[in-house]
């Protein structure tokens, strides 16, 4: 198999109709859909207080993106080690993260995940798997490489998985850790996030083709591409990928195919900027993953309309009181700077 061309999955008109959902449990697509849609209005949430000015740290929203994480946490267990990158807010929601202390996080709170020290890109909460995301691209790629091989010496069953944009497999790191887990047949699942740009720039400018999963390839690592807008191909995959790793066979490449509909950073939608991205972002809309989940459950039965418009009232409101609470919430007395960092000499800076 070759993987130098992503075809119909990268063309926006494509994937616009409901999901095949048949033989999948309905308790699960509507745990699912009530996830992506706590991810969708939490971030809608962060890019409102953006504008309003409430919030200062930088916020990279994946609104759009929000069934890659949810179909892969399914199989995840809280003691494997996630990472995440910059764009990260659906990698720790849909693990199980609290949407209070992911808005207090960004609003740099003490109440935060990280204390109110780290902000939108750097999301921490190790009780649910979530080992951290920062902001470089490209560098927690060897640091789940690390702990893999620690899982693996563990012996415990326990997985990592490394998320990042294509953007990130322009940088070397990303090679050096692709060859270092087929290497050593690392329990790792390499997740790419495809959404076609690295900031403003499409991959067709960038890369002589516009599937990344030609790099795992290269490096002996079995992957899959799929609709990263389909949550139910998305969890079936990521169950394969999840399996081959916790199995011991080695390490698993998932590129998943999407695209984001907020600009590289803050709640614009960048549609003057990058080829083509205002033609297509009206396209991609068509392929969101939550209308077509709902769409199918609602053909299917499973949903009512009414059903629907409840579950969108209750998360809309259950956010609605995160942010409030969080609003409400002390900044960390300045002192607390030097708390979590690692200097023995404190006298010496004060
Ligand atoms: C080493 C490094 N180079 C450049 C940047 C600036 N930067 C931040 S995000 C980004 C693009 C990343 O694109 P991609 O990995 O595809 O993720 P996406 O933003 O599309 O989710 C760049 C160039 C950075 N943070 N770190």
């Amino acid at each position: 198999m070759t993987y130098s061309n992503l075809d119909r999955l990268a063309d926006p008109t494509q994937f616009h109709h409901p999901l095949d959902i048949s033989g999948c449990d309905p308790a699960l697509l509507a745990e699912q859909l009530k996830m992506m849609l706590v991810i969708r209005l939490a971030e809608e949430k962060i890019g409102d207080m953006v504008t309003a000015g409430e919030i200062n740290c930088p916020c990279h929203l994946g609104i759009g993106q929000e069934a890659i994480a949810v179909g892969l946490s399914t199989h995840l267990q809280a003691t494997d080690r996630v990472f995440g990158a910059h764009r990260s807010h659906s990698h720790y929601l849909a693990l199980g993260g609290d949407v209070f202390e992911l808005f207090a996080e960004v609003l740099g709170r003490v109440g935060g995940c990280a204390k109110g020290m780290g902000g939108s890109m750097h999301l921490y909460d190790g009780n649910i798997g979530f080992a951290g995301s920062v902001p470089i691209v490209g560098a927690t790629i060897p640091i789940a490489v690390g702990a893999a091989l620690a899982a693996k010496m563990d012996n415990q069953h326990q997985i990592a998985v490394s998320y990042f944009g294509d953007g990130a497999t322009e940088e070397g790191v990303f090679h050096e850790s692709l060859n270092l887990a087929a290497m050593l047949k690392l329990p790792i699942v390499f997740v790419c996030e495809n959404n076609l740009f690295a900031s403003h720039m499409h991959i067709r400018l960038r890369q002589p083709g516009n599937s990344t999963a030609r790099f795992a390839q290269a490096h002996h690592i079995p992957a899959e591409i799929v609709d990263g807008n389909d949550v139910v191909k998305m969890t079936a995959v990521a169950q394969k990928a999840v399996e081959h790793a916790r199995s011991g066979a080695g390490p698993f490449f998932l590129e998943t195919v999407t695209y984001r509909w907020r600009g590289h950073v803050g709640p614009r939608e960048d549609t003057d900027v990058g080829l083509k991205r205002s033609d297509d972002l009206v396209l991609w809309k068509g392929r969101d993953p939550v209308q077509r989940l709902a769409a199918a459950m609602e053909n299917a039965g499973i949903m009512s309309p009414d059903n629907l418009v409840n579950l969108h009232t209750t998360v809309k409101s259950s956010i609605e009181d995160a942010w409030q609470r969080a609003a409400e919430t002390a900044f960390p007395p300045q002192t607390a700077l030097l708390d979590l960092v690692y200097f023995s000499n404190q006298e010496a800076l004060l």
